[in-house]
């Protein structure tokens, strides 16, 4: 497999005004028949190219034609995946008739059969698996689709757009038409046809239009959408007041399938979603998942514009659209709930998972530059650092300016597909602004390192701070250069009061500095004492801040900075700073002995009723044992989780009362919602409760068993499973299986429950996970399922970093055994490999081995990329 290039992009030759396919669905064999109404591209310079059309090995041409004519065999050929017709006039209507096997498609790409119903994943080249075409982002086409099939077990026939008509064939099966007079490129395209329920509603836009809504599941799920047909109706309204955009079709259509290789997917006028980011009821959804169901179907409905009004000119500028519509999507789900909790939940998980990207062997820029296989670049960079970049131009322009930029760029690109240089010219036009530096953001990867110095000249009241950025080296780009990093900070004075200061000739409490050189010194006027700087507020900038803050310190922004986020941002230091000692402890073989600091600042959090509790439950959570590994080189898995559980032991020992106060206090006996205020109770009661019975007393176990046995909601039913699960809980194994006996019928709850059994630390964890994949409730062909059993197992220390290799060899064997059915699954276990440099290393050459034996087998194009340049 070869790499292609961002700097070779030409425009196509060929363009598509108009695609009229039609579907002849059936269980044996499906036949698809295209029309495609082409011309020669006028601004193309290949004017003599012939026309080459994308496909795959999995599409079976039976004939082909240009205007009236069927093509003679010498006319055309196929070669490897492509069809090559030489000579074509400069305007005509290409006719191809394929067949393709959509039940026996098992990588999910194309049109596909889930349970009993056919459905299609097009983005980003599953098109091609369907019918020969330019299937490439810029060539942008009117589709009218007719789906012929057998009413009688197909009774729901759905396309993008309008359905225009409706019949029957000679032989009585139904034909259904469907028209989306939007011009889209074909990873839009989306088919579904299946004996479906419905859920209706209807929305009433800004202009007063009436927006049919239909959620469409299998019948015995129908009662699990309420949750998200309120959620897209507070979508579509968001999107009015915030963005003035409006939605366009007249029907909005969102359909549940449980074969899904990603979460959902944003096809015009027919949103397809996994099942498991549609579905919510609050007796098997925990609050967690409420939350991602909403985020998740605002995303995707956001996508109208950020996606589908204007789209991707190629797939090197997939943040275009991703990244946009992460930060929408974001803003969303902070404007209905708590903006600090939000920002909070992103930026951990940025700094946990998008850091150890862009510390690996995969690491890219938000734009690449190159790729072998676009599935693998859907990653924490493209989308969660790609909506980092549009925050800092956020914060750059400010809310107005941002606003103005977002309707320019809307206005200008309407119909267009465009490039993230598009996006930042349109929020330079109308802010006048200059981003030019700033663009850097998306051509060089790597976090950088932001490090900073300061003092303090008590005569003259002047406070400096020095601060340097580097980024390392990433594969492929060995020099970097400066970026332009906006610092947003503040200064507190030691008794922790808000601190004037002037900057440049601003006063204020508040500054936004711009780091635009490797190194800066910035000078502060008026302060008139000692300040700790609060710095970084908000994560402004997706970085790794260094500044020696002491424990003092850390503990006098986590009670008092302006900036909740900055607040918990100090706990989370502290708690680092002492889980590094007990790690250091552990390898060395020394008794751990943790420190008063933490358990000071833990004590006064939990005896101040004033704060947030989700808040405070969020500075309670310690450090992920992923979180301690980003930071860790080399990484000791054993370590860290000896270290974090020590720690936990320690606080709950010392703070017992305490826990076992805060569970009670926040125990409340509600009828469920997941508001932002409920979620703050049941979070901040979890995490008491998983604090408490570590303490092993009584008590605290018989009020985890009871709050299992008694819950009226899967969020306290399942804490308390998985409390008594990561506790290593005498009980653990007996609430499991009980667990199960209760739920078997759920697929949802129990691919909760495979997780949580893969991932539970045991002497036999390999063999356990084994049997899970052996029992009945398992299904290798279904992504969920393989995610929930193999990234539970990935999160299994004594499990996956058994010193014996074996749990490597076995995630190594389920790739091998996945490569050829579904690549694109297959490629995404691979991850927890890529990171074997950073590994100790007995540990690390056991992993390389596991590499090095995948690499020998024939693989797919997915996950060759990632396991060749992981060992590169
Ligand atoms: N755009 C889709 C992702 C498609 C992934 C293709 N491998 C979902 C989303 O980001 O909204
Ligand atoms: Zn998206």
């Amino acid at each position: 497999p070869s790499a292609i290039y961002l700097k070779d992009y030409q425009v196509p030759p060929y363009l598509i005004d108009k695609t009229e396919l039609t579907f002849d669905l059936d269980e044996a064999t499906t036949v698809v028949t295209s029309r495609l109404h082409m011309r020669r591209n006028p601004e193309s310079t290949q004017q003599n190219a012939p026309l080459v059309l994308d496909g795959g090995e999995d599409v079976k041409l039976i004939g082909v034609a240009v205007g009236d004519c069927a093509l003679p065999a010498e006319a055309y050929r196929v070669n490897e995946d492509k069809l090559v017709i030489d000579s074509t006039p400069d305007a005509f209507v290409l006719t191809c008739e394929t067949l393709i096997e959509p039940q026996n498609n098992t990588s999910l790409e194309g049109l596909y059969r889930s349970s009993s119903m056919f459905c299609t994943q097009c983005e980003a080249e599953g098109f091609r698996h369907i019918t020969y075409y330019l299937d490439r982002p810029d060539v942008m086409s009117v589709f009218t689709t007719t789906i012929i099939a057998d009413e009688t077990r197909y009774p729901v026939m759905l396309s993008n757009g309008n359905e225009v008509e409706r019949g029957k064939t000679e032989e009585g099966k139904t034909v259904v038409v469907w028209h989306d007079p939007f011009p889209k490129p074909a990873y839009l395209f989306a088919l579904v046809a299946g004996d479906l329920a419905v859920k209706e509603d209807v929305f009433l836009t800004q202009s007063q239009r009436e927006v049919a809504l239909k959620i469409f599941t299998e019948s015995h799920n129908i009662d699990k959408v309420d949750y998200a047909m309120e959620a897209l109706k507070r979508s579509m309204r968001w999107d009015e007041e915030t963005y003035g955009r409006e939605y366009d079709l007249d029907i909005f259509m969102i359909v549940a399938v449980d074969d899904f290789n990603m979460g959902a997917m944003e096809n015009k006028g027919l949103n397809i979603f996994n099942s498991s980011c549609l579905l919510a009821s609050p007796k098997t959804t925990t609050d967690d998942n409420f939350l991602r169901v909403e985020a998740i179907v605002a995303h995707e409905y956001f996508h109208n514009w950020s996606g589908n009004r204007v789209t991707c000119r190629d797939w090197f500028q997939l943040s275009l659209k991703e990244g946009f519509t992460v930060f929408r999507d974001q803003s969303f789900s902070a404007d209905m709930h708590s903006d600090t909790v939000k920002r909070v939940e992103d930026v951990s998980f940025l700094k946990t998972a998008q850091f150890a990207e862009d510390a690996g062997p995969m690491a890219h820029p938000v734009r690449p530059a190159s790729f072998i296989e676009i599935s693998n670049f859907y990653t924490l960079t493209v989308y969660e650092k790609g909506s980092e970049i549009v925050r800092m131009i956020h914060t750059l322009l400010g809310e107005e300016k941002f606003r103005a930029g977002s309707d320019l760029y809307f206005e200008r690109h309407d119909g267009q597909a465009v490039t993230c240089d598009d996006f930042v010219a349109a929020m330079e036009d109308a802010s006048s602004i200059d981003l030019t530096q700033f663009r850097d953001w998306y051509s060089q990867a790597g976090t950088p390192i932001v490090t900073v110095t300061d003092s303090y000249d008590e005569s003259t009241k002047t406070y400096q701070l020095t601060m340097t950025q580097e980024t390392l080296p990433t594969p492929g780009q060995d020099s970097k250069v400066a970026l332009h990093i906006p610092v947003r900070m503040g200064l507190l004075s030691q008794e922790g009061d808000l601190l004037p200061s002037s900057l440049d000739g601003t006063v204020s409490d508040e500054h936004v500095l711009h780091l635009t050189d490797f190194e800066q010194t910035m000078t502060f006027e008026n302060v008139s004492s000692r300040p700790v700087p609060s710095l970084l507020r908000g994560f402004s900038a997706p970085v790794k801040l260094r500044y020696e803050y002491s424990a003092q310190d850390l503990l006098l922004l986590m009670s008092s900075d302006a900036d909740g986020f900055n607040r918990w941002s100090a706990a989370q230091q502290l708690a680092v700073n002492e889980l590094t000692q007990l790690i250091n402890q552990a390898i060395q073989g020394q008794a751990l002995s943790v420190d008063s600091t933490l358990v000071d600042g833990f004590r006064a959090l939990l005896n101040d009723g004033s704060l947030d509790p989700a808040m405070v439950a969020l500075i309670l959570a310690l450090p992920s044992q992923a979180y301690l590994s980003e930071l860790a080189n080399p990484i000791y898995p054993a370590a860290i989780k000896q270290a974090r559980q020590h720690l936990k032991k320690q606080l709950a020992n010392t703070l017992s009362e305490e826990f076992e106060r805060t569970y009670h206090e926040h125990n409340m006996a509600v009828d469920y919602q997941a508001t932002a205020e409920q979620i703050a109770h049941r979070s901040l009661k979890n995490t008491a409760l998983s604090y408490w019975v570590e303490t092993g007393t009584e008590a605290a176990i018989a009020a985890l068993t009871k709050q299992y046995e008694t819950a009226d909601n899967m969020t306290d039913q399942f804490s308390a499973l998985s409390i008594a699960v990561h506790g290593q809980l005498s009980n653990a194994g007996d609430l499991l299986a009980s667990f199960y006996q209760q739920w078997q019928n759920e697929p949802l709850v129990v691919n909760k429950w495979l997780a949580l059994s893969a991932g539970q630390e045991q002497d036999n964890a390999l063999q356990h996970v084994q049997s899970l994949m052996a029992h009945p409730a398992f299904d290798l062909k279904n992504p969920n399922k393989v995610r929930s059993v193999l990234g539970g197992f990935g999160q299994n220390v004594s499990g996956f970093h058994n010193a014996d290799g074996s749990g490597y060899r076995f995630l190594a064997d389920q790739i091998i055994l996945l490569n050829k059915r579904n690549p694109q699954i297959a490629s995404r276990l691979c991850t927890p490999l890529t990171r074997w440099k950073k590994l100790e290393p007995t540990l690390s050459a056991l992993m390389k081995a596991e590499l090095e034996r995948i690499l020998a087998e024939d693989l797919s194009k997915d996950v060759y990329e990632v396991i060749t340049k992981s060992l590169n």
